[in-house]
């Protein structure tokens, strides 16, 4: 015996929380929706976890911080999902899922049923253990995923004031926990094997930039090596940290970033994967009419770049999202996604945007001396995607219109020169 519903959200994150708004905004009947978690919380904005959650002073703590107030739409608070009659599933896992008979198996062995099944599991940090190394599970090695991971990590650190935090990962987790952490005055070494930080996104210059600031603020970065084991005191907690290369170095807690993988097991041998997702058109519906994914699980058609890519970004999930529910209550003045990438971040006092696709030719503009700076990056004659630190709205909105309209680039010098004039002249 089970519950059974019109539309069944697999997941609580991001993605369920602005596909919840949009289904209420398109106008669902009470007890038609029904959004199933792991987590024990309702949808809340996941970048808050290693942002303003983890300020000594005034830290960002539910319910401020639950979807959908990152875009500035409505707080959906418990009581929210209450008035508008969507049945919350929480604390929840899903351990199979069953996609012919269009069912769910929870862990506390209910069969949840659906007609249509949206997944927005969202993904995993990767382990240390994947790649070798153990003791990911003493006291003071910490991961940042979820609300139990931020508030575990908070607690570390107010156990190792003034110590010293080993930060594996140069990565996204990695910048903004290590800037956290020393706003949280504990001493900060950065390890990873790449040769400058954000490897997957910045140039060398614009990761010099950062690295240098970090540096001034006593952040030690120890690249081109990883960690290889720890050691451990008598009661299991991490002491130092033992690196490839040789070296040792003391710490008082470990923060580990080293990827995710996408929850994708449920629907192994069921679905299309690709790109490590789920597979989706643009309708984001997958190989099973009937189930649709959504956020950093799917893996679906970028138009503007005519390939299919998985993006592990907010503004992807909360798009996705909306674009979903539009695709399944209005099929027929819904058209295919047509997504724009952007990725951000927010360390120390910086802010910075990105959008569409850093591949090509790359041209540095702007004031790298401590002004507002940035790159484009133009592929086949076009400009392809840009770099923005330090911009106003409307620098930042002009710099999205560019990339989004790709115009030509013929001279990459008269681009450098016009700098970021020329996406304000777009
Ligand atoms: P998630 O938000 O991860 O939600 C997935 C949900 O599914 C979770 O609640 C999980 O518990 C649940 N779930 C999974 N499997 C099951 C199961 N079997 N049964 C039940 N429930 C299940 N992106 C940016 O662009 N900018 C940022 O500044 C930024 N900061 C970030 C900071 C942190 C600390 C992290 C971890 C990520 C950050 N991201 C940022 C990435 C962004 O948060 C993700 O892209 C976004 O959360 C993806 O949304 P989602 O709904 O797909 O997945
Ligand atoms: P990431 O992919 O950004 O970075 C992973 C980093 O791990 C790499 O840069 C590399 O330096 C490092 N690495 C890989 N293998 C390693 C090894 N064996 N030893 C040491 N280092 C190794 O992933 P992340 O930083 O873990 O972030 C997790 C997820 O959270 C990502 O999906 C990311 O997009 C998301 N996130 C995004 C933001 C943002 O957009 N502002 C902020 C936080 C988290
Ligand atoms: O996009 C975001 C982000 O970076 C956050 O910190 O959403 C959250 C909210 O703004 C937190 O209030």
């Amino acid at each position: 015996m089970g519950r059974a519903f019109v539309y069944v959200i697999l997941g609580g994150g991001v993605a369920a929380g602005y596909a919840a708004l949009e289904f209420t905004q398109r106008g669902i009947s009470h007890g038609e929706l029904c959004i199933i978690s792991e987590e024990p919380v309702v949808p809340y904005e996941r970048p808050a976890l290693s942002k303003g959650f983890l300020l000594p002073e005034d830290p960002a703590r539910l319910p401020s911080f639950h979807t959908c107030v990152g875009a500035n739409e409505e707080r959906l608070t418990p009581k929210w999902y209450r008035e508008h009659g969507i049945e919350l599933v929480l604390g929840t896992r899903v351990k199979s899922a069953d996609v012919r008979r269009k069912t769910l198996l929870t862990a506390t062995g209910e069969t949840i049923s659906y007609k249509i099944l949206i997944i927005a599991t969202g993904a995993q940090a990767l382990k240390l253990e994947e790649f070798g190394v153990s003791g990911s599970d003493a006291e003071n090695v910490c991961y940042l995923r979820d609300l139990a991971d931020a508030t575990r990590i908070v607690n570390v650190m107010q156990s190792c004031a003034g110590g010293d935090a080993v930060v594996i990962g140069g990565g996204y987790i990695g910048m903004e926990c290590a800037a956290s952490l020393v706003i949280n005055k504990i001493n900060v070494t950065m390890v990873f094997p790449e040769a400058h930080c954000m490897a997957r996104l910045f140039t060398p210059k614009i990761a010099s930039y950062y690295e240098d600031y970090y540096k001034s603020k006593g952040v030690k970065f120890i690249k081109g090596t990883v960690l290889s084991s720890f050691e451990m005191d008598s009661s299991g907690k991490v002491t130092a940290v033992n690196l490839r290369d040789g070296s040792q170095l003391p710490a008082d807690m470990v923060v580990v970033g080293i990827g995710i993988r996408p929850n994708t097991s449920l629907f192994e041998g069921q679905l299309t994967l690709e790109k490590g997702g789920i597979k989706v058109n643009g309708r984001l519906q997958s190989s099973n009419s009937s189930v649709y994914a959504v956020g950093d699980v799917a893996a679906f058609p970028v138009k503007l770049f005519g390939e299919t890519r998985r993006l592990e970004h907010v503004d992807s999930a909360r798009k996705s999202a909306r674009h979903v529910v539009a695709a399944i209550m209005e099929p027929d003045k819904t058209g295919e996604f047509d997504y724009l990438p952007f990725f951000y971040s927010r360390v120390f006092t910086f802010s910075w945007q990105f959008y569409g696709d850093n591949v090509g030719e790359i041209v540095h503009y702007g004031d790298y001396s401590g002004g507002t700076f940035g790159a484009y990056w133009v592929s086949k004659g076009q400009l392809v995607g840009s770099f923005l630190e330090g911009g106003t709205k409307d620098e930042y909105e002009a710099i999205a219109k560019a990339t989004r309209l790709k115009p030509e680039i013929e001279d990459l010098a008269e681009l450098e020169r016009q700098g970021l004039g020329f996406a304000l002249a777009v």
